[in-house]
């Protein structure tokens, strides 16, 4: 197998297709077949005759016309819309003490990665900004073999057990009747099961929140999930559980906004994190670990098994371990971000797993569906997937088989091959599995430590602050506002009840009907007492009430930066220039990016007499695609009030809680837009031009994200 030649250090720029293909220099790069004999005529197919019928001998056309029929494979069962960045990961201090894992030991060593984002529900052209949790899949390319992180945005799961998992996903994909809804949550399938999975609740409550409509991929945690082992070279064991904290905080966009976004720019995420990498604003993460001590498994009120639990950071903190940078885009979207095939089971020594009944089932799964989906058990040959390790085995042959293995032996033991390849000891790099003691019956049963379902689910809940409790509950009511059967809702609020029940009191009043009182016990299914493998759900008293670290508002880990945001420019011929200028120097000094937006293309003529460039008409630009609004003053200003566009412009803003900023003539336009309460302090207005104080204040507000409380008065 020929390795990359590239180290790890030469390739922190991103791993870099290995494979060459015999390329000629520009002036003779001719049009070839895949046999490479240059062609003549790429326009015309061989007939018989000019008006003649076509010829089965011309194998020109057959082999286009092949290529191009079998040019899809099977998108992803889930996750199948995604987006993809190379980049590297970088340690601040050894985790040894830990974890014998090369890359977690070693500071001078910047290990290459690539990074899959995606949404889950969706199929492949589907919208970015659907209601979901994101895939956050890390492979790390280091020097002992693939490390695969395939995490998501969230820190729990819907289920506890793999058997479940095919159920969720037929539940929440379009319905296989008429294929309606795509990419959406909001309809009975969903929720009927849901309804009838109360181990879902806790995930419910994160995929009602703003967490599954994020601003940018750049802008959201990730998590591992399920507690993994890290194993040190004593072979001593400690769990860990793996947390991403994004350097620019996290943040959501409004439900609305993303109902719209999804209108105006389906490809709002990837297209975000594709500029942000061409532009240099590289996006950065830090890892976290949460470490707890195997003598510490059963200290907690869950279970740590249990993938719909998390360990509040208040009881275990995250200590940040080094950083990751996504510096370089794919060259193909489908050579790589489509090719790349993750694995939980993609481990390297010094990490291990954990009984988790749901990691120990995704270990079968996803090699099985590369089978399925890259079609060849070679998968790990396509350039994204390939190890920078050096590799040698007897596996041989399959489809597509990249390598030319020479010699006569492929077995082992051998002596005919000197022996090669041979096993390595422990001390010398070979993977031994954690030697966990396991001595129990065959059984099909959930352990009765699984069956809280309404405390973690309560804790998230009361997090919350009570904007982000309003959002939960909107989502909720219009969830389950679209499912169609009464029953539904009516379990639903049922279940909602034994999280909050203020909260399942708000959501019955918008669905028109009371939370039932008779509703039967929410019942686990699948988690054995009775006969039927049921059991009632157990109420765990907890040792922390709330915890700040999940409240995307509250969290600490959030900063003030408005690094990379876009700020509208509403203008137009006779704005003044001097206004434009000091408000967008001040933002580009803060990071920020100021796209100019104007009645036409080209450029407009200034007050000044200057022309400035325009970037985006008001035909094409909206709202929703940025994150605040300026209003230039200037005389021509005043013909913005004109505009229709305009004036949708400032309602979503507006609604959707966006920071405003206008001066002199710009501010007459917010008061002529009937919605707008100039009151508000989310409105920030200067009669003077260029006011370097409103700059100053509009940047800080713009800081915050956005001016939620403004929400009670819409
Ligand atoms: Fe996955 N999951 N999953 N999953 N998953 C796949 O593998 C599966 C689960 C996650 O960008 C599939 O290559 C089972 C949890 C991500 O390519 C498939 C179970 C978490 C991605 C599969 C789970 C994830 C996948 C589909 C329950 C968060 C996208 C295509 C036992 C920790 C990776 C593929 C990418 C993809 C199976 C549950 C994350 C079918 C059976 C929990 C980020 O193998």
């Amino acid at each position: 197998m020929k390795n990359s030649k590239k180290t790890n250090q030469d390739n922190s720029d991103g791993k870099q297709n290995d494979l060459e293909y015999n390329k000629s220099n520009a002036e003779n790069e001719f049009l070839t077949t895949n046999q490479g004999v240059k062609i003549n005529d790429n326009n015309n197919s061989l007939k018989s005759g000019e008006r003649g019928p076509s010829l089965l001998e011309d194998f020109i056309l057959r082999e286009k016309i092949t290529h191009f029929d079998h040019e899809r494979i099977p998108e992803r069962i889930v996750h199948a819309r995604g987006s993809g960045a190379h980049g590297y990961f970088e340690l601040y201090n050894s985790m040894e003490k830990y974890t014998k894992a090369g890359f977690l030991n070693d500071k001078s060593i910047k290990t290459p990665v690539f990074v899959r984002f995606s949404t889950v529900a969706g199929s492949r052209g589907s919208t970015d900004l659907a209601r979901d949790v994101r895939g956050f899949a890390v492979k790390f390319y280091t020097q002992e073999g693939i490390f695969d992180l395939v995490g998501n945005n969230m820190p729990v799961f819907f289920i506890q057990d793999a058997m479940k998992f095919p159920d969720l996903i037929h539940a929440v994909k379009a319905e296989p009747h008429n294929e309606i809804p795509q990419a959406a949550s909001a309809h009975d399938t969903f929720w009927d099961f849901i309804s009838l999975m109360p181990e879902s609740m806790h995930m419910i409550m994160w995929v009602m929140s703003d967490r599954a409509i994020p601003r940018s991929l750049r802008m959201m945690e990730g998590f591992g999930v399920h507690t993994f082992r890290f194993i040190n070279d004593k072979n001593e064991s400690h769990f860990v559980k793996f947390h991403w904290k994004p350097k620019l905080g996290t943040h959501g966009v409004a439900w609305d906004e993303a109902q719209k976004i999804s209108g105006k720019n389906s490809d709002f995420h990837k297209l975000d994190l594709w500029e942000a990498i061409e532009a240099g604003n590289f996006p950065e993460w830090e890892l976290g670990v949460q470490i707890i001590p195997e003598s510490d498994e059963h200290k907690f009120d869950f279970d740590l098994l249990d993938p719909t639990k998390l360990v509040p950071e208040e009881l275990v903190p995250v200590t940040i371990v080094g950083k990751m940078v996504l510096n370089k885009n794919p060259d193909n979207f489908f050579a790589e971000t489509e090719q790349v095939a993750f694995h939980p089971g993609h481990i390297v020594p010094g990490i291990d797993f954990t009984n988790d009944p749901l990691l120990q089932g995704r270990l079968f799964s996803y090699t099985d569906t590369q089978l399925s989906r890259l079609g060849s058990p070679n998968f790990h040959e396509i350039p994204i997937n390939r190890t920078i390790a050096p590799m040698h085995n007897n596996q041989r042959d399959g489809h597509m088989r990249q390598e030319i293995a020479k010699g006569k032996v492929s077995y082992h033991p051998n002596s005919l091959g000197g022996g090669c390849p041979f096993q390595a000891k422990m001390d010398q790099g070979g993977f031994v599995s954690f030697n966990e003691r396991v001595d129990a019956h065959k059984v099909r049963e959930r352990s009765k430590s699984f069956s809280d379902h309404f405390s973690q689910a309560a804790l998230f809940y009361n997090s919350q602050t009570p904007i982000e409790q309003d959002h939960i509950a909107s989502a909720l009511s219009f969830e389950l506002g679209k499912v169609e059967t009464v029953s539904i809702r009516e379990r639903m609020l049922g279940l909602l009840n034994h999280v909050d029940s203020n909260l399942a009191a708000t959501v019955a009043k918008t669905l028109g009907i009371a939370v039932p009182k008779d509703i039967e016990k929410p019942i686990n299914h699948g988690v054995g007492a009775d006969d039927e493998g049921n059991q009632e759900p157990a109420k765990v008293k907890q040792n922390i009430g709330s915890s700040d670290a999940l409240s995307m508002l509250k969290n600490p880990t959030i900063s003030n930066t408005i690094a990379t945001r876009q700020i509208a420019f509403l203008c137009a011929d006779g704005v003044n220039a001097d206004s434009i200028k000091v408000m967008k120097i001040a933002l580009q000094n803060a990071g920020a990016k100021a796209v100019i937006i104007a009645p036409h293309l080209g450029t407009i003529v200034s007050a000044e007499g200057t022309e400035i460039a325009v970037e985006q008409t008001y035909k094409i630009a909206a709202s929703v695609l940025f994150d605040g609004v300026f209003i230039p003053s200037g005389k021509g200003i005043a013909d913005l009030s004109k505009i229709k566009e305009v004036k949708e412009f400032l309602n979503d803003a507006y609604h959707h809680c966006k920071f405003i900023a206008a001066e002199a003539e710009g501010v007459q336009i917010l008061k002529n837009n009937s919605d707008i309460k100039a009151k508000d302090s989310g409105v920030l207005t200067s009669e003077n031009s260029a006011d370097k104080l409103l700059a100053t204040s509009f940047i800080k507000a713009l800081g915050r994200h956005r001016f939620w409380e403004r929400e009670k008065t819409l």
